[in-house]
C-alpha cells in the first residue's frame, strides 16, 4: 500500500488524530485555528450597500488553520463587576449577563486527540426576533478611516463614523469548497480541501447553540449586510469621497491562532450618499452644549461629528470627543477631506462647589490711573465713560465693549469666563479695570498653578470675581503672586509669599516687586518714598522682547490711536478713556523699562 493512500485512508477527527497532519510533519503538535476575513466579500459592492448615514457590510470569517476554532461556555457569569458561578438569565439591572468562554485547543499526540481549554473572553445573550442566541463579544471590528500615508498600521488611521463591535455566534455556515475565494492565503491563493490540511476537522456542524459554537477547519462563518448590527454609522456631515474600510477579526486577540498577523483586511470605498463636496458647509454643531460641570470632579463631555483627520479644540485638545473640567467657551476646528470645518462656540458653566479656599488680599496701583494727591486711582473708564467690557458708553452710536475679562487675547490667552455676561450695571463704582492674577510655585512661567481675572478697585485692592482662586486642597504653603495689566508692565512678588492661617496677603503698593536674580529688572515705579505703582506704557505686550518691555512698539500703539476716544484702548495709558498726549508722557518717561518677570 502506498504511504499517501494510507494517510488518506486514516481518519482525522476529534476522536481519532491518526490522520491529522502537523505543520512540521511531526507526530505531535497543537492544531491551532487561524481566522481570517474574506477580501472577496469585502470587495463585492452589492454586499455593502451605502445609505445616507449608514454603510451596511457583510463579513465572512474562514478558519484556514490546522485545527478547529471551538469555544466552550463556562459557568462563570458576569454582571458589571459582580461574578456569579451559577447560571443566571438576567442581571439585577435587567441587562443580559456576560458568560466567560473557553477556547478548546486540540493537540495531536500520535493517534490520540487531546485538548486544553483556555480563557477566551466572553459571550452575551442577544435577544430579539432574529437573534435569541449567544454571541461571542468583540469578534470583529469594522471601521471607515481616512488613510494616513505616514502611518503603516491602519488601526492608527483616523476613524470616520462610529465603529460597531459586533458579536458573532460562531458557526459553520459554509465552507471553502462551496465558496471559492472566501478562503485565501496571504499571497491570495485560493484555499480549499486540496490545500488546507485537516480540512473538515471539527465536523462542519458547529451552530449557534451556546454549547456547540465553533468553526471547523476550512469552514466559514458568514454574516450578511441585512443582519442586525452589520453596519457602520457614518456621522452627519461626512463628505463624499474615497475612504478605507478596515475590518479586523478577533480584535481583542482572545483566540489563540496559528497566525495572529493576518487578521486585518481593508479596501478603498467610495462614499457617494453622504454630503456632496459642493454642499459641504464647513460648519458643525458641538454635541453636549448646555451641560454644567458638577462638583463630582468628572467634568462633562463634548464632541463634534467624527468626520475628519484632525481636531483642534480651543483648549488645545485634539480628539473628536473631549472631557471638560474647566468652565469656559469651547469650539473646535476639524480638518476634513472637504476642507476645514468650524464648530459653533459653546459655553460650559460650572456649579459652585463647596470648596475651602485661601482668602486672598492683594493691593496694587496702576501708574497713570493713580492720583498721588487723592491717594487713589481714577474710575473714569467705569463710572464716566462706561468703557469696561460689557458696558455701553453714553451716546447711541457708540459700540458696547465686548463683555468678558479682556485677557483672552495674546499674549495672555487666558480663557476664563469672568464677566462673560456682565453689563454696565455689573460693575461696582469703585472698579478701575480688570487685572490678570497668576500664582506660581517658582519664578518660571512653567510653574504657574492657577490664573484668574480680577477687578482692581480705586484704593488698590484686588476684588476677586472667582472667590476660590486657590482651593485649600492644593496644599500650598507659599506662592509667587503675579499681576498683569493690559497696558502696564507685569509684576511679581519679590519672593515666595507664605499662606498663613488660610490667608494670603501681599501689598505691591508699599514695596518694589521682583527684579530678577541680578536685581537688574525694572520692578515697579516709586511714586514717592512709600508708594509703588506698575509702570504705565506697555500697550503692546505681544511685541515685548524679553519679558515686559516699554519700547518703540508701545509708542506705535499710542501713535496709531492718538486722537481716538470712547474706546477701550490699549494705548490709553492713564485710563481716562482717550488716547491723547497725556498718555505719551508716560511712554516718554518709561521708554526703556524692562522687566525680569518671566513670561
Ligand atoms: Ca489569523
Ligand atoms: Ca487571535
Ligand atoms: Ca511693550
Ligand atoms: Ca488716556
Amino acid at each position: 500500500m502506498l504511504l499517501s493512500s494510507i494517510a488518506f485512508s486514516q481518519d482525522c477527527t476529534l476522536e481519532d488524530a491518526s490522520g491529522c497532519i502537523c505543520d512540521d510533519s511531526s507526530d505531535e503538535c497543537y492544531l491551532l485555528p487561524n481566522m481570517v476575513l474574506s477580501q472577496d466579500i469585502l470587495e463585492d459592492t452589492i454586499l455593502r450597500p451605502e445609505f445616507p448615514g449608514v454603510l451596511r457590510i457583510s463579513a465572512s470569517t474562514p478558519n484556514i488553520g490546522q485545527g478547529p476554532l471551538r469555544v466552550i461556555p463556562s459557568d462563570v457569569f458576569i454582571c458589571g463587576t459582580d461574578t456569579s458561578y451559577t447560571p443566571i438569565d438576567e442581571c439585577p439591572d435587567g441587562s443580559f449577563p456576560q458568560q466567560l468562554i473557553k477556547q478548546r485547543i486540540y493537540k495531536k499526540i500520535s493517534g490520540e486527540m487531546a485538548y486544553e481549554d483556555r480563557d477566551a473572553g466572553f459571550m452575551t445573550y442577544h435577544g430579539g426576533l432574529d437573534h435569541g442566541h449567544m454571541h461571542v463579544d468583540g469578534w470583529n471590528y469594522y471601521t471607515i478611516r481616512i488613510e494616513d500615508t505616514l502611518e503603516t498600521n491602519p488601526l492608527n488611521w483616523p476613524i470616520i463614523g462610529e465603529q460597531t463591535k459586533m458579536g458573532f455566534c460562531l458557526a459553520d455556515i459554509d465552507n471553502c469548497e462551496e465558496r471559492p475565494g472566501d478562503c485565501r492565503d496571504e499571497e491570495g491563493e485560493i484555499l480549499g480541501a486540496d490545500n488546507i490540511v485537516n480540512f473538515g476537522l471539527g465536523g462542519g456542524e458547529y451552530s449557534c447553540d451556546a454549547d456547540n459554537q465553533g468553526i471547523s477547519v476550512g469552514y466559514t462563518d458568514i454574516y450578511y449586510y441585512n443582519i442586525a448590527g452589520m453596519l457602520i454609522t457614518i456621522p452627519n456631515g461626512t463628505c463624499n469621497g474615497t475612504y478605507k474600510l478596515v475590518m479586523q477579526v478577533d480584535p481583542l486577540n482572545q483566540i489563540l491562532e496559528e497566525n495572529e498577523n493576518d487578521n486585518i483586511v481593508m479596501i478603498d470605498i467610495e462614499l457617494t450618499k453622504q454630503t456632496p463636496v459642493e454642499e459641504f458647509s464647513g460648519f458643525v454643531f458641538i454635541d453636549g452644549a448646555g451641560q454644567v460641570i458638577g462638583c463630582d470632579g468628572e467634568g462633562v463631555d463634548l464632541s463634534v461629528p467624527r468626520i475628519g483627520s484632525h481636531y483642534l479644540w480651543s483648549n488645545g485638545d485634539t480628539t473628536y470627543t473631549i472631557n471638560v473640567t474647566e468652565p469656559g467657551f469651547y469650539s473646535c476646528v476639524i480638518t476634513t477631506p472637504c476642507g476645514e470645518s468650524l464648530s459653533n462656540q459653546v459655553l460650559i458653566t460650572a456649579d459652585i462647589c463647596e470648596t475651602e479656599c485661601v482668602e486672598i488680599e492683594l493691593g496694587v496701583y496702576l501708574e497713570g490711573a493713580y492720583d498721588i494727591n487723592e491717594g487713589k486711582m481714577r474710575t473714569t473708564l467705569n463710572t464716566e465713560r462706561k468703557l469696561l467690557p460689557g458696558q455701553r458708553p453714553p451716546g447711541m452710536s457708540l459700540p458696547v465693549t465686548p463683555a468678558g475679562q479682556p485677557y483672552t487675547i495674546a499674549p495672555w490667552n487666558y480663557g476664563g469666563i469672568e464677566g462673560f455676561d456682565w453689563d454696565e450695571d455689573a460693575y461696582d463704582k469703585e472698579v478701575v479695570d480688570w487685572v490678570l492674577v497668576s500664582f506660581r510655585t517658582d519664578v518660571a512661567k512653567q510653574t504657574e498653578v492657577m490664573q484668574t481675572a480680577a477687578l482692581l478697585l480705586s484704593d488698590g485692592k484686588v476684588d476677586f470675581v472667582n472667590t476660590c482662586a486657590l482651593p485649600l486642597e492644593m496644599g500650598l504653603d507659599s506662592i509667587y503672586i503675579l499681576i498683569e495689566h493690559r497696558n502696564h508692565v507685569g509684576i511679581m512678588s519679590g519672593e515666595l509669599v507664605s499662606i498663613e492661617n488660610e490667608v494670603l496677603q501681599y501689598d505691591f503698593r508699599v514695596q518694589n516687586s521682583y527684579q530678577g536674580s541680578a536685581g537688574s529688572g525694572s520692578g515697579q515705579n516709586p511714586l514717592d518714598s512709600t508708594t509703588w505703582a506698575m509702570f504705565a506704557g506697555d500697550g503692546d505686550q505681544v511685541a515685548d522682547i524679553q519679558s515686559y518691555d516699554i519700547n518703540g512698539f508701545d509708542k506705535l500703539v499710542w501713535f496709531n490711536d492718538n486722537g481716538i476716544f470712547n474706546l477701550y484702548l490699549p494705548s490709553d495709558y492713564n485710563l481716562d478713556g482717550e488716547a491723547s498726549s497725556p498718555d505719551k508722557i508716560y511712554w516718554d518717561r518709561n521708554n526703556g523699562v524692562t522687566s525680569r518677570v518671566t513670561k
